[in-house]
């Protein structure tokens, strides 16, 4: 068995509907995990709602109702954008579900039983927007006197009895932890920005709130609730099995295993630096790393409810497709960085490159050898690619396809992957052109025949190669080729499962068009 693989996204405030950002994070994060699969790896893919804290507390008196009634209503629109984008989550985990309550008071009276908790009376900033603490030297000043977090959040001055994590004392740890394991954050950038934080000193973190009771109880201390982002970073551990389940543990949760944090920079800060000092703390095994991947801005333009610009993904995978949407936020955006998006932006990507160059090449390879050979597959296994440039072609094809898509996903860099399987896309329609088939079937069918054999076995490894970005497409082209579903995996490319089809007699039906060209609606405001 090969090593598991474990990898989440963020879990999300429901506190409103999902926007474009929680999409692109769930889709960046499921590619990987398709992707993982692909290559024979036992994935654990995990994603969800956050619903405890002030910010759902407050939400839901504002509408006055529960803040439960908020979570089951605003969670399930998470879960139903998720199943529609084809989010192929293993687990969508809610933290209000009895065995996350369950885990996150294990790893309290872990953190307990190392000395690391204490009571004491907390004085300080606390933004609700970001459910977080600031030191005073963090802030700025705003409009009217108002103090603004390093996010541009309001605070407020809090005083309440807390109990607190000494964090104090993981300042070393952790910036050893960053030293011996440089690929434990990325970017690189954010890295940076962590460390400087870190060795600017750390203070003891409160993690516990009496002024209001929405969240998971602290265990033997009766008026506490966790600080909400305790018990949100335990939701990896929930899923894994914690603490009860000790040998899904050991199998997604192990020392040294491949475990990947998938959030928004703005983050970071949580998961680089309470996290792995809260696993320390409660003697777990640390996470191999944490990606920190850009923000999706509005044209250019952060998005934000009083702008009126927060795009619904579903309406916007209605409007073009869940593949297109999904190719269109990994082929723009390098992994890591801001990006724009724009219904124009979409509409021209998807058009040029899956309409006019892939879908075409698909369309027209295929069609032709419908009519021209009545669906027969055009080649005997012994001959297919043996002669340049057909050769030349389908090991240009393979490298693209087998080695270098795969090594950018492996290092979470969908835009990469995109742009070599693109260059491979343009060297089959280069290839097509100047073979030009259709000229062949008078002078030359014999090789004509080598022509849309070598096209044949391309279109099928560009497939395969692309799927964990746009499956339903792939998979759809996939169907149409013959390719058998355990065929359609990385190691296959390099095996031929096209010879297992000749010999198994298969006819190609007429094609259907699976990327139809894109209008830009007339409504193009988003
Ligand atoms: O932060 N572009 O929840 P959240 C890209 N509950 N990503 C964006 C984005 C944008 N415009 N806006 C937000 C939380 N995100 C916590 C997480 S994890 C234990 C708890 C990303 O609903 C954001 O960076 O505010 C985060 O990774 C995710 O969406 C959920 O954000």
């Amino acid at each position: 068995m090969t090593k598991p693989y474990t990898i989440t996204t963020a879990i999300s405030y429901p506190n409103g509907r999902p926007h474009i950002g929680h999409a692109y994070e769930a889709i960046a994060t499921d590619a990987f995990a398709r992707f993982q699969r692909m290559m024979g790896r036992d994935v654990f893919f995990q994603t969800g709602t956050d619903e405890h804290g002030l910010k759902m507390a407050q939400t839901a008196r504002g509408k006055g109702v529960t803040p439960q009634e908020l979570a089951d209503e605003m969670s399930a629109y998470f879960k139903q954008m998720c199943d529609k984008l084809n989010v192929s989550y293993d687990r969508f985990i809610r933290t209000s579900e009895p065995d996350h309550h369950r885990a996150s008071q294990a790893l309290w009276r872990a953190m307990e039983a190392n000395g690391d908790l204490y009571l004491d009376r907390y004085e300080g900033w606390y933004s609700v927007r970001d459910e977080a603490f600031y030191d005073e030297k963090e802030l700025s000043d705003g409009e009217g006197g108002v103090k603004l977090s390093p996010q541009g959040t309001p605070v407020e001055w809090t005083v309440e009895e807390s109990w607190f994590f000494r964090l104090s004392k993981y300042q070393e740890p952790l910036l050893a932890l960053y030293r011996d394991h440089p690929e434990f954050i990325q970017p690189e950038s954010r890295r940076n920005e962590v460390m400087r934080f870190v060795e600017g000193g750390l203070s003891d973190l409160s993690v516990s709130r009496t002024s209001f009771d929405w969240g998971v109880k602290v265990p033997g201390s009766e008026g506490h609730v966790m600080y909400v982002w305790v018990d949100a970073l335990t939701n990896y551990l929930t899923g894994c099995g914690y603490p009860d389940d000790a040998e899904r543990m050991a199998r997604y949760w192990a020392d040294g295993g491949d475990i990947t944090h998938i959030i928004g920079k703005d983050i970071v800060r949580f998961h680089a630096v309470y996290w792995p000092a809260f696993l320390m703390s409660a003697k777990l095994p640390l996470p191999k790393k944490v990606f920190g991947h850009g923000f999706l801005l509005n044209r250019g333009e952060k998005m934000s409810k009083s702008l009126g610009n927060v795009a619904d993904p579903l309406e916007l995978a209605e409007k073009f497709g869940v593949d297109q949407l999904r190719y269109f936020l990994l082929a723009e955006v390098s992994f890591g960085n801001d990006g724009s998006y724009s219904a124009e932006a979409i509409v021209q990507r998807a058009n040029s490159d899956l309409a006019n160059s892939f879908g075409n090449l698909a369309q027209r390879t295929l069609s032709f050898i419908a009519k021209n050979l009545d669906g027969r597959l055009p080649w005997d296994r012994t001959t297919v690619g043996e002669e340049d440039p057909d050769g030349e072609l389908l090991a240009q094809i393979q490298y693209a396809c087998s080695v270098e898509v795969p090594r950018a996903l492996e290092q979470l860099a969908p835009s990469v992957a995109v742009e070599a399987w693109m260059r491979a896309v343009f060297a089959c329609n280069a290839y097509i052109d100047t073979q030009a088939p259709w000229t062949l079937r008078k002078t030359d069918p014999a090789r004509m025949e080598a022509v849309l054999a070598t096209l044949y076995v391309a279109i099928g490894q560009l497939a395969i190669a692309i799927r964990p970005i746009i499956p339903t497409g792939a998979d759809a082209l996939l169907d149409q080729l013959g390719v058998a579903d355990k065929d359609r995996t990385y190691s296959e490319l390099e095996r031929g499962w096209y010879r297992r089809l000749v010999e198994s007699g298969f006819t190609l039906a007429p094609p259907k068009p699976l990327f139809p060209r894109l209008e830009l609606p007339a409504d193009a405001s988003t």
